[in-house]
């Protein structure tokens, strides 16, 4: 059966790209099984280049196809910051949630429009050449004032998504799965890899 490395040290990453995955016929395997890979510095300048370093070097170090995922937040009355910083605002969801919330309050703004974004990137090994698919998803949405709800991770308890009333923490990961950035970025990359690796 097909092994796909998951490009990731995010337990919450990696159990929403697992759920979508559950019908396919692959084995997925991730960076928590290869504990000796060194950390991937995300020195590129877009969530797109970003997922591209760090597939690349895990296919390069695993020998196997490798999807990795880029992502982050934008809110718009903080000129799209975190954006490809997201993870380095912070040293603990909470430090980040609470570094937002104190941004967005300082600007004494009322609009909390924000978008998530997914860049996601597979690359798979082959001589002479590797091969790369990319896929890219948004979920559009506002930022609440207080974090609200326990499931998901990362940003979840203070994003609420377009048409709902709850937080993706609220929502819960089913809901989550459907709408999300992440969501819509498999949605595009699975018909890729199905195809290319002629899958069922
Ligand atoms: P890997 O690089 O190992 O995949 P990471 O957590 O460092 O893990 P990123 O560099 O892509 O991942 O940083 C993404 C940041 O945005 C991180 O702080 C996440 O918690 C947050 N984030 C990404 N997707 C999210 C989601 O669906 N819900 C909430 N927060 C999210």
């Amino acid at each position: 059966m097909l092994k796909i490395v998951i490009a990731t040290r995010n337990a919450g990453k990696l159990k929403e790209i697992s759920e979508k995955l559950k019908d396919y016929p692959v084995v997925l395997v991730s960076l928590l099984d290869y504990p000796q890979i060194p950390e991937i510095e995300e020195k590129g300048t877009t969530f797109s280049e970003n997922a591209f370093l760090k597939a690349s070097t895990v296919s390069h170090y695993t020998n196997l196809p490798a999807l990795a995922d880029d992502s982050g937040l934008e809110i718009d009355c903080l000129d799209g910051k975190p954006g490809i910083y997201s993870s380095r605002w912070g040293k603990t969801d909470e430090e980040r949630i609470e570094k937002v919330l104190k941004a967005i309050q300082e600007t004494r703004n009322k609009e909390r429009k924000a978008r998530f974004v997914c860049a996601m990137c597979l690359v798979i090994p082959k001589y002479p050449e590797n091969r790369t698919l990319t896929s890219e998803g948004f979920c559009y949405g506002k930022i609440t004032n207080f974090p609200q709800g326990d499931a998901g991770f990362g940003y979840d308890p203070i994003f609420m998504p377009d048409g709902y009333n709850l937080t993706f923490s609220q929502l819960g990961v089913e809901i989550k799965n459907k709408i999300s950035h992440r969501a819509k970025a498999l949605d595009e990359i699975l018909p890729q890899i199905i195809a290319y690796f002629q899958l069922k």
